[in-house]
């Protein structure tokens, strides 16, 4: 089946999907062999891996092939994180070509202005496109796209730029009518309430897809019972678990003076091994290497 559509199938089959951030292949097998329902490619991620903001300094082919890259790693959907969709319409349906084409199940684009600042910024940048605007963005998606199960997701990042519930509920309705198969709505309060009144007044039949970064009470179990939202998405926690692991590792065998201690504590290389399909190839040598 195609990754298109089985992401779309599980969307509605499923209680709830959960995808995972990752910003190159090595995580997204990792994510994919933790039992995740597919990768994030997400941006923050991405530009966390370069040591640069979440600012629109990527550029689109930078994230592309990061992406791209990914696609090739798993055997999972992988949703792409296209930020603004890198300029207006017309550079909107040249990003929807590329990513379809490498493979991506679905993207997600969101209402605000470029160049964009990252959401959960303590007093970032937050300006929102007008909503005809954006309306002519998912529209040119739409028709960019080839296969109809290719999902458009628009984002709304009405509450994250302090907007409140009537906007976010009147630019997620008017995105459905411009053709998005389902709605992200951000928040970056600390509590899910938000996201919670949001969901309770929410009466389109496009589901609502959240990332709950900023308020991680709201499990699984209750997300579940809210109904309509189909899809989590687990923003940064790869990305964080890196910076954590390395500054520890690193750190110690400074203050080790070498890898004596740090060693037994790793995962084996036969580990590392094993994820770049180390294997694999090893048998197919066996069988055409004469
Ligand atoms: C990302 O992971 O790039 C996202 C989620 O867009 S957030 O960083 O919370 O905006
Ligand atoms: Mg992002």
């Amino acid at each position: 089946m195609r990754m298109t559509t089985r992401l779309k199938a599980s969307l509605t089959n499923k209680a709830l999907t959960h995808i995972i951030g990752a910003h190159d292949p090595l995580g997204a097998r990792l994510a994919e062999e933790a039992g995740f329902d597919g990768i994030w490619a997400s941006g923050f991620e991405i530009s966390a891996a370069h040591a640069i903001p979440d600012a629109s300094l990527i550029s689109m082919s930078q994230h592309l092939e990061a992406t791209r890259v990914m696609v090739d790693a798993v055997g999972t959907p992988v949703v792409a994180d296209i930020d603004t969709g890198y300029g207006n319409a017309i550079n909107v349906m040249h990003t929807i070509e590329k990513y379809e084409a490498a493979g991506v199940a679905a993207i997600v684009i969101e209402d605000k202005s470029f160049p964009k600042d990252t959401s959960l910024l303590e007093g970032g940048r937050q300006e929102l496109l007008r909503i005809e605007e954006f309306q002519g963005k998912i529209e040119a998606a739409v028709s960019a796209r080839k296969d109809p199960d290719f999902m458009i997701v628009a984002r709304t990042e009405a509450l994250i730029a302090g907007q409140g519930q009537a906007e976010a509920k009147k630019r997620g309705e008017a995105y459905v009518t411009a053709g998005a198969d389902a709605v992200l709505v951000h928040s970056k309060q600390k509590t899910p309430d938000e996201i919670v009144e949001f969901s309770r007044a929410w009466d389109l039949d496009a589901p609502i897809v959240i990332v709950p970064t900023a308020y991680p009470d709201l499990t699984e179990a209750r997300i579940t019972e809210l109904g309509n939202i189909k899809l989590v998405i687990y923003g940064n926690h790869g990305v964080r678990a890196i910076v954590g692991a390395l500054r520890d590792t690193f750190g110690r065998i400074r203050a080790d003076g070498g890898i004596h201690q740090v060693h037994g504590d790793l995962p084996p290389v036969s580990d590392v091994f094993d994820l770049q399909g180390v294997p694999a190839m090893k048998a197919n040598e066996k069988k055409y290497l004469r």
